[in-house]
């Protein structure tokens, strides 16, 4: 029994701890619940510091509850003293003073969690069309949040908000993600889903060069919770130690097994969706 109580015991010292920084989604396809899932479908531990609370159902954002910063500043400080955190990645974060105590943190995270890598999910509006970040946020956004990440991951609406232009087909995308990682001096995944080609094409730009990331482009299931739930199995797979290449790799197989294997249900003459995080491949 003692043998087996240690065994036990040696074996969850070696896994792998990662953090979200992100909001509540009331529908739990999307923000801190999808990461959470996500994380757990990984095989990494999850730890949580809840930004907000976002009152939705897929589709519909009926309110938005920021928290306080002091409450999102303390969250991130007890983890960093007692976990070895070694990936974290950030979702939605309201407001400006949310995100200033954010930065704050992983500035002067404690010598434990050491080198950490950071995915910034730069959630600025819902697939729906709904705002999340408020606007004036966006500025602390670009300044002080994105040079920290080990991988920024904007979506093609992120990203035409970010540069201020269009951004249609391939050729403008990798224009785009090279941008982008020029301006903010970080490896950036410019994610493509919403050209609803043949192919789903992602284009990862790091240490120079621009790697097309594709999965076939899943038609007529209307998702919730995708960006979440990549830029969550990316960070999952960076705490177990894997290079970005291969993180960002699994990250699409992950959320293209989510989508293909949604769950379904009929609520009176609506169908309402949710990804499937858990489906498909195994932890590695
Ligand atoms: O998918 C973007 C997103 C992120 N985080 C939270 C959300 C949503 C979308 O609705 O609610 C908390």
């Amino acid at each position: 029994m003692a043998a087996k109580i240690r065994k036990r015991h040696s074996q969850s010292a070696a896994t792998a701890v990662a953090l979200t920084i992100a909001g509540s989604d009331s529908s739990a396809g999307a923000g801190i619940q999808a990461d959470l899932k996500t994380f757990a479908a990984r095989g990494v531990y999850g730890l949580t510091a809840v930004t907000c609370i976002v009152a939705e159902i897929p589709g519909k954002v009926s309110r938005i509850q920021p928290a306080d910063p002091l409450i999102v500043h303390k969250q991130i400080e007890v983890l960093f003293n007692a976990f070895p955190i070694s990936a974290a990645k950030t979702g939605l974060l309201c407001n400006a003073q949310i995100i200033s105590a954010v930065v704050r943190l992983l500035r002067n995270r404690p010598q434990k969690v050491g080198s950490l890598k950071l995915v910034v999910d730069p959630v600025m509006i819902a697939t729906s069309g709904d705002v999340l970040l408020e606007p004036d946020a966006i500025a602390i956004y670009e300044r002080e949040l994105f040079p920290l990440a080990t991988l920024l991951t904007p979506n093609l609406d992120e990203a035409m908000q970010l540069l201020g232009e269009e951004i249609r087909d391939l050729p403008a995308m990798r224009r785009a993600v090279k941008a982008l990682a020029a301006r903010y001096k970080v490896a950036v995944l410019l994610k493509g889903g919403h050209l609803r080609g043949r192919r789903a094409v992602d284009l990862l730009y790091s240490s120079g060069r621009t790697t097309e990331v594709v999965a076939p482009y899943l038609t007529g299931v209307r998702t919730h919770g995708t960006g979440c739930t990549y830029s969550a199995a990316i960070a999952a797979e960076l705490a177990k130690g894997a290079d970005l290449d291969r993180a960002v790799r699994t990250g699409k197989d992950v959320v293209s097994s989510a989508i293909k294997r949604h769950f379904a249900w009929k609520a009176g003459r609506a169908r309402i969706v949710a990804l499937n995080p858990m489906a498909g491949i195994r932890p590695g």
